[in-house]
């Protein structure tokens, strides 16, 4: 069985690995893995749908995911990238105070997610202000790039 310890060092050296994360202190980062949930996904299965309300931020720890969205003048939401491990998602419901702005559906079998609620989210964000400011911004780029491809 792997210990505590063993399961804490690993996505500890992980987080550190993880770009937007470079900045945060160790004990800030430790904290963060002492309350992060594993969610563990198959292919197809949506890991968050347009629309929906959602309180959580996730970290791809192993597989791939795609992120699709409606669009005008498509029946069906259109896939508008693929991430990969050491990306994150879901970071724009939470910073904008909104629901889900797309789909992210689980595109390879065993895709591993490290889930942050948003009191650890904001947490982890709140006490940094450059990854606040990065984030913002970022949020804000998703908005135009939204528009720009006419979104619903
Ligand atoms: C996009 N438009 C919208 C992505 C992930 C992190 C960063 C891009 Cl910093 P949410 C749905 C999530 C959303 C984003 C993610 O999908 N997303 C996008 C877009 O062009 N969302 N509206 N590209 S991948 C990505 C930048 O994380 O957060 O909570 O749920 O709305």
């Amino acid at each position: 069985m792997r210990t505590t310890q063993a399961r804490h060092e690993e996505y500890f050296s992980f987080l550190r690995s993880v770009s937007l994360l470079r900045g945060l202190p160790e004990e800030k980062l430790a904290r963060i893995v002492d309350c992060l949930e594993v969610d563990c996904f198959e292919k197809g299965e949506y890991i968050i749908r347009e629309g929906e309300e959602g309180n959580t931020f996730f970290i791809i720890a192993n597989g791939e995911v795609i992120v699709t969205q409606s669009t005008e003048g498509f029946a069906e939401p259109q896939e508008i990238k693929t991430l990969g491990v050491g990306d994150y998602f879901g970071e724009k419901a939470l910073i904008s105070e909104d629901v889900r702005s797309a789909n992210i559906i689980c595109s390879e079998n065993d895709t591993h997610c490290l889930v942050v609620d948003r009191d650890n989210f904001n947490q982890m964000v709140g006490t940094y202000e450059e990854l606040q400011a990065y984030l913002k911004e970022y949020v804000e780029e998703l908005s135009r790039c939204d528009e720009r491809r006419n979104a619903l």
